[in-house]
């Protein structure tokens, strides 16, 4: 099938939600994801379930050979691995991984929806996005990443995080 540029949604808001974001990123590269960039660490205010702490979130753009399934699969496993619990369905998560876009593919089986059904709704996605893919496009969305950001009717906060040095 050839290697496929893909972009993925990283979020946290149990723990060391910072130490969760790099331990996810780092685990990616042992299942066949090779990381070309990573967005900036924004702080973002919960949406869907608003009783919860804020999260840490990012996007990582990668290149693999995995298929969608598998690389979904691939994802699951790492947040197995590092002791993720969805107690309340879109409760608090120690680290939650979704897949965004895989190429200019459109995936719609009940496992799996490519783009991510509600990535145009989520300035927490659209903003690092944004920051690492302004021009990016989908045959499925009107205009660029920034259009779509531009015109999104989410108003929630999505601040840029500080990150600790070490
Ligand atoms: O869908 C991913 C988990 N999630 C998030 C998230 O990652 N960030 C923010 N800000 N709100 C969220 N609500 C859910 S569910």
């Amino acid at each position: 099938m050839g290697e496929k540029k893909i972009y993925l949604s990283l979020g946290s808001n149990v723990g060391d939600r910072e130490a969760n974001l790099r331990a996810a990123i780092a685990a990616l590269a042992g299942t066949g994801v090779r990381v070309t960039r990573v967005s900036s660490f924004y702080e973002t205010e919960p949406v869907d379930f608003l009783e919860q702490p804020w999260f840490l979130n990012c996007v990582v753009e990668g290149e693999t050979e995995l298929e969608p399934l598998a690389l979904l699969r691939a994802l699951r496993e790492i947040e197995s691995r590092m002791g993720n619990k969805k107690l309340i369905a879109k409760g608090p998560r120690l680290i939650d991984m979704d897949i965004l876009l895989y190429g200019q593919e459109t995936i719609d089986t009940p496992e799996l929806q490519v783009p991510h059904p509600r990535m145009t709704e989520r300035r927490f996605v659209l903003v690092p996005l944004a920051e690492i893919a302004p021009e990016l496009r989908h045959p499925s969305w009107s205009g660029t990443l920034t259009h779509l950001l531009a015109c999104t009717t989410d108003r929630s906060e999505v601040q840029r995080y500080r990150e600790e040095k070490t």
